[in-house]
């Protein structure tokens, strides 16, 4: 309340507040809860319309969402699965432990599990579904080793996995964090990464309703997603909350495990951690159910008429409940409820022991349980359930609550036998002390049910399973036909993967399962007649006469419409797209996602993402368009992508191309697909496009092999005498043909052209070919780079991006070697002016070839100088990455 409000309150008529407050319970006796909510939010509409309430206050007080009353019988046996519980504490510790014991300084965490072990064990006892449409579960990454526990006392992992965790180049190793490429049938989302999985569970979610919307599959599954409070932090974390709410997403359930600390301490030392996300998600329109006192509390607040605990919680910042938690009863005591009188009254009769042993919501069964359930049952939004709990309960004086938790990864002798008596383990000391893992009998009560509720549930999780189903691709002659019929008209890369596409769209079989993205830019990309053609997905259909509702172009937004249109959200797309290319492994539905954006503000904005993504082995095309520094010819600086094939090449299940021609791009379009969708390799493409106009030579289906290695000989221009070769990707190429035309006629020399369409294919070619000759000297082999080059002569190879990606492959040919590229801040201009400016353009591979050549001793300095006169470089300003 204001200084304000407060001087107003103090001076309205007690007896009149008395009244209103009286004929409210009167509501509540005769019309009971559901008729007091009714004619309250009628009255608060009104004192809204009246401007009297006009920014009510975005969350509710500090207490259980659910009431007691509320909460329902407790389906499942607490005992059991609190002894369960126990267990899977103590091995996800001893793994912690024993992994730095025995091989040092490998990490690991033991306070994250030990805060969410009852969410997570709620969520296996009762929720979670497994088998063949099993829920989508994303894991907080600090406690994999909760899961790892889990999965032993299941018997799917053994004694030696869990004593390899971490230690990852074993075969029996156990990944760090929830990584599905280092463990393939386990894992299926990464969340290493704080603030990619909350992103990717509501894409993943939005997804499902996607296949359901278009009617291509229907599924029960749900999406949960376990994160921490620290995580939510992120902007990726937060960034598709209000797309779940206006997509309807009731499929999909956050559980936030509010321990109210992170890394470092307190995630709001200052304020209240839960309160903003309540009011974040409210906001955004989700659900919010707040777990935050155990059973234990219960009484109290039923004793507790004047809410003075909730004016406790109220007052209570996090910095103060962390240390409240990391103390004991009587210190609670004196410094919670003994700053206000009435609350010190409501718990006179407890002991100090008691007091200590007032839990906090996340970590009772009852209270989750019902929480969960109600998240299940609630229809046409998403659910957000905030937890809280304890960071490292349990592990006492080593991290209960302490700043130092999330780091601690021991505990001493004394404070594991404090463990486990807290836990009531059955460990002697002699297994505490050598940290040995414990596993009840197959036929204790302990195993039978844990195996009986995951049967029940349809099966083990996490598991990563599909059926591999292959999806038949058109020839390359029927979706890219247009590139047999010879025709001079020019047109950009853009314009041609557009064609493919529209064609592969009509594809009977491999039509409906392209999912085209788009991130509010389909125009720009000349994508405008599939809004008409394939529909932009709505779930809410159109609710509007579109403004160009006469064109047949129009705007068509509709339920089963097939264009994702992702709004200017490069994060959101790249998770839409993860979710679409991984729906061959999450839901045994192979589908081809086409994401089309900016090349810029896609591996330099979202790297993590495509990372994430790679992760998940994805099968689908990425497509960075207006590609190239000096391509792109009038956007400037912060548009201009002159680096996103340095990114891409550090992926190693992702090949990306950067090709000249049509011809070369359907080529890879194809082979991308068939190896895809058909042979289903995990792959996926990366492939620049440009919007720069020329026209293009003919397929030639004799190339395709060298075309998907990264390079192959274009044209043969050489002479007798003196020779250079001339290497070039994406648009820059042409500039080497023109090159290659001047050094023949102006100055006799040769060359070979080589179109280059991928520096990066051509060096993991190389790459690996130098691999095989080191360990096998006697069956030395050549790498395709010494194949299509067949001479000694000087290379010059060039692109539209930094020197760094021609360079790539400079060490491994015995040719000198002269990479160019286009490092520096781009800017606008036209594109000759660019190529000049940035020194990639005919004249500067001119005068390059002719500098190999001169220090080779095959021309001589008069030469040289001769046509550093005839192109007048302004050799008197700085190099352009400097100006
Ligand atoms: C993008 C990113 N930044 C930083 C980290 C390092 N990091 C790992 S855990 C952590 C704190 C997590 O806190 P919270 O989400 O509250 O989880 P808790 O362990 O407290 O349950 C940080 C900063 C990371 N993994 N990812």
């Amino acid at each position: 309340m204001s200084s304000e409000q407060q001087n107003i309150f103090e001076h309205l008529d007690p007896e009149e507040i008395h009244e209103w407050i009286q004929s409210l319970e009167g509501v509540i006796q005769r019309s009971g809860r559901e008729g007091a909510k009714v004619i309250l939010e009628a009255v608060e509409q009104r004192a809204k319309e009246l401007r009297v309430l006009y920014s009510p206050l975005p969350y509710s007080p500090y207490r259980n969402t659910i009431s007691q009353h509320d909460q329902g019988v407790y389906p499942g046996d607490l005992q059991i699965e609190e002894r369960i519980t126990a267990i899977l504490r103590w091995n996800a510790l001893a793994m912690v432990m024993k992994a730095n014991k025995n091989y040092g300084g490998v990490g690991g965490h033991i306070a994250s599990y030990a805060s969410c072990a009852e969410i997570f064990e709620t969520g296996f006892n009762h929720f979670f579904k497994g088998g063949k449409d099993a829920d989508l579960v994303f894991y907080q990454p600090h406690s994999s080793t909760g899961i790892y526990a889990r999965a032993f006392l299941e018997g799917r992992l053994t004694e030696n996995h869990l004593n390899n965790y971490r230690h990852e180049t074993k075969e029996d190793g156990l990944s760090s964090y929830c990584h599905p490429y280092l463990m393939k049938d386990f894992w299926s989302f990464p969340t290493g990464s704080m603030g990619i999985g909350p992103l990717s569970a509501i894409y993943q979610a939005r997804f499902l309703k996607y296949l359901e919307n278009r009617n291509l599959k229907k599924t029960n599954k749900r999406v949960w997603g376990v994160f921490g409070d620290g995580e939510m932090d992120e902007p990726e974390s937060l960034a598709g909350l209000s797309l779940a709410s206006r997509e309807n997403l009731d499929n999909l359930t956050f559980i936030i495990n509010c321990n109210l600390q992170r890394l470092d301490g307190p995630v709001r030392g200052n304020g209240q951690i839960i309160q903003e996300l309540e009011s974040l998600f409210k906001g955004a329109g989700w659900n919010v159910i707040k777990v935050l006192w155990g059973s234990e509390w219960d009484k109290i607040f039923l004793m507790d008429k004047n809410h003075s605990l909730l004016k406790r919680f109220a007052e209570t910042v996090d910095g103060a409940y962390q240390t409240l938690g990391a103390r004991d009863g009587a210190y609670n005591l004196n410094n919670f409820f003994g700053r206000n009188e009435e609350a010190l009254k409501l718990v006179s009769s407890m002991t100090d022991d008691e007091i200590d042993k007032l839990k906090r919501g996340g970590h009772d069964f009852k209270k989750l349980y019902s929480a969960f359930q109600l998240a299940t049952e609630t229809k046409g939004r998403p659910t957000v359930i905030l937890a809280k709990t304890k960071k490292g309960f349990g592990m006492g004086k080593a991290g209960e609550s302490k700043m130092t938790a999330h780091q601690a990864k021991e505990l001493d002798f004394e404070a594991l036998r404090e463990f486990r008596n807290r836990f009531k383990l059955d460990i002697p000391d002699n297994k505490l002390e050598n940290l040995e893992f414990y596993k009840p009998a197959d036929e204790s009560d302990e195993i039978k049910y844990l195996k009986q509720r995951r049967e029940r549930l349809g099966g083990f999780i996490p598991e990563r399973k599909f059926l591999k189903t292959s999806i038949s691709v058109p020839k390359l002659e029927e979706h890219s036909k247009f590139l047999i019929e010879k025709s001079d008209r020019e047109y950009s890369t853009t314009t041609s993967v557009i064609r493919s596409l529209g064609s592969i769209l009509k594809h009977k079989t491999l039509g409906p399962k392209v999912v085209p993205i788009v991130a509010d830019e389909a125009r720009t990309f000349g994508m405008a007649n599939l809004f008409s053609q394939i529909g932009i997905y709505s779930p809410k259909g159109q609710l509007y006469e579109p403004e160009d509702s006469t064109s047949i172009l129009k705007y068509l937004e509709s339920k089963d419409g097939q264009l994702l249109e992702e709004g200017i959200n490069e994060a959101g797309a790249i998770a839409s797209w993860s979710a679409a290319a991984t729906s061959y492994s999450n839901h045994s539905f192979p589908m081809m996602p086409f994401y089309i954006f900016y090349s810029m503000f896609g591996f330099q904005r979202v790297g993590d993402l495509i990372w994430a993504a790679a992760d998940q082995m994805p099968r689908g095309f990425l497509i960075g368009a207006t590609a190239g520094r000096t391509t792109l010819s009038g956007e400037g600086l912060q548009h201009q992508d002159g680096q996103s094939h340095l990114f891409a090449s550090t992926i190693s299940n992702l090949r990306s191309y950067d090709p000249c021609f049509a011809n070369e791009l359907a080529i890879i379009f194809d082979e991308g697909m068939r190896r895809m969708m058909q042979d289903q390799i995990d792959e996926f493409y990366y492939l620049t496009v440009y919007n720069e106009k020329y026209s293009h030579p003919e397929i030639n289906l004799s190339n395709k092999e060298d075309v998907m290695k990264g390079g192959y000989l274009f044209k043969d221009n050489t002479n007798d005498n003196i020779n250079i070769n001339l290497m070039g990707s994406g648009p820059i190429f042409r500039e080497c043909i023109k090159a290659s035309e001047i050094l023949k006629n102006e100055y006799g020399i040769g060359s070979k052209l080589f179109s280059i369409t991928s520096y990066t294919e051509l060096e993991k070619n190389c790459r690996e070919t130098k691999r095989h000759n080191l360990y096998n000297p006697s069956k030395i082999k050549k790498n395709h780079l010494e194949e299509i080059l067949g001479n000694n002569d000087p290379i010059i190879a060039t692109s539209d991006y930094v020197r760094a990606y021609a360079q790539m492959i400079s060490s491994y040919c015995t040719n000198k070697f002269v990479p160019m590229g286009t490092d520096g801040f781009g800017r606008s201009d036209t594109r000759d002016n660019l190529r000049d400016f940035f020194e990639i353009d005919y004249k500067h591979i001119v005068i390059e070839s002719l500098f190999s050549l001169f220090e080779e001793r095959k021309i001589s300095l008069d030469k040289l100088e001769d046509a550093l006169k005839t192109y007048q470089f302004q050799s008197n300003l700085d190099h352009p990455w400097k100006r």
